[in-house]
């Protein structure tokens, strides 16, 4: 069954959004670092046309440093009116560059220097859009939660310094992916409503892509043997790590809704190692 998740609120926030674009001058574009491209919504292009825009690779604290600096340059390519910074809401890597790239974007504008650079905080559910906000302000973990759809409203504006103010938004996503891979890495991290999933369909997609990229690291966080790990079929894999872990239902079988859920909250985490799941040569 296709993957799809466009709840209501999500209608509500893009006629919210659209109508509160001209309260800014800049967009920040939030992406996970562990998905720049699968994390990038088609619509917000749609939406802000032209307009300035800083990408913001977050949680760079959970990604594959390898990677970071290449996603970077590919992101940028070049085009004058973006500018990309890899930051950490977590550990607050990078956030000044934040705000210098922010007013960097408006420094041919009439009123640069005299008044705050506005900027509206856009991108998919759950990268982390109101922790960084948070984070700038200095506000306590308001309205911060690790599952999608925690903002349900366009906010206030929240002065950030002198020199920035940001509005939050709610999560979006588009109403169609077009490529099944976009949608499972979405759900992989967590920006895709775990309720609707066939969780163990999910955590099969995401050991697939620790067996191919970081054999190692996956071995080492479940304490594989190289002979339980050597088939490719990762059904069977689910289940050995549900072993291993505990998780029977009584009569001693894999309860593999549960090692699914075990597998998905260790990769969102970072508990097998910093990885992302796609590389920048894909763009
Ligand atoms: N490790 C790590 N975790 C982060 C980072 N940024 C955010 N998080 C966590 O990611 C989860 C989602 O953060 P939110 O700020 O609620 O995400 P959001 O984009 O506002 O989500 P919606 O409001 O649902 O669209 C929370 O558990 C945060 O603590 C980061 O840079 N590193
Ligand atoms: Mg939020």
């Amino acid at each position: 069954m296709p993957l799809q998740w466009f709840p209501g609120h999500m209608t509500k926030a893009v006629r919210q959004i659209k109508e509160n674009l001209s309260r800014a001058d800049i967009v920040i574009e939030v992406l996970d670092a562990r998905i720049p491209m699968s994390s990038r919504n088609p619509m917000i292009d749609d939406i802000v046309g032209k307009m300035p825009r800083l990408i913001v690779l977050n949680k760079a604290d959970l990604a594959d440093p390898n990677l970071l600096g290449q996603w970077e340059k590919a992101l940028k390519k070049g085009v004058e009116s973006i500018e990309v910074v890899q930051i950490s809401a977590k550990t607050g890597k990078n956030l000044p560059q934040l705000i210098e790239k922010a007013k960097y974007l408006c420094r041919n504008a009439s009123w640069a220097g005299r008044r705050a650079v506005r900027a509206m905080v856009l991108g998919v559910p759950n990268v982390g859009k109101s922790a960084i906000i948070n984070y700038l302000s200095g506000r306590k973990s308001r309205n911060v939660e690790n599952r999608p759809g925690v903002t349900r409203d366009v906010s206030q504006s929240i002065k950030i310094s002198a020199s920035l103010k940001v509005i939050d938004t709610p999560g979006i996503l588009w109403h169609k992916f077009e490529d099944q891979a976009v949608g499972e890495k979405l759900a992989i991290l967590g920006s895709i409503n775990d309720e609707i999933l066939f969780r163990e369909d999910i955590a099969i997609k995401g050991l697939e892509y620790f067996y191919q990229n970081y054999l190692k690291k996956l071995q080492e966080r479940f304490n594989l043997a190289p002979e339980e790990i050597s088939c490719s079929d990762m059904f069977a894999l689910l289940e050995t790590i549900g072993r291993k872990r505990g998780c029977l239902v009584p009569g001693g079988k894999v309860d593999t809704e549960r090692v699914a859920r075990v597998v998905l909250t260790e990769i969102r985490d970072g508990r097998i190692c910093r990885f992302c799941l796609e590389k920048p040569s894909a763009l």
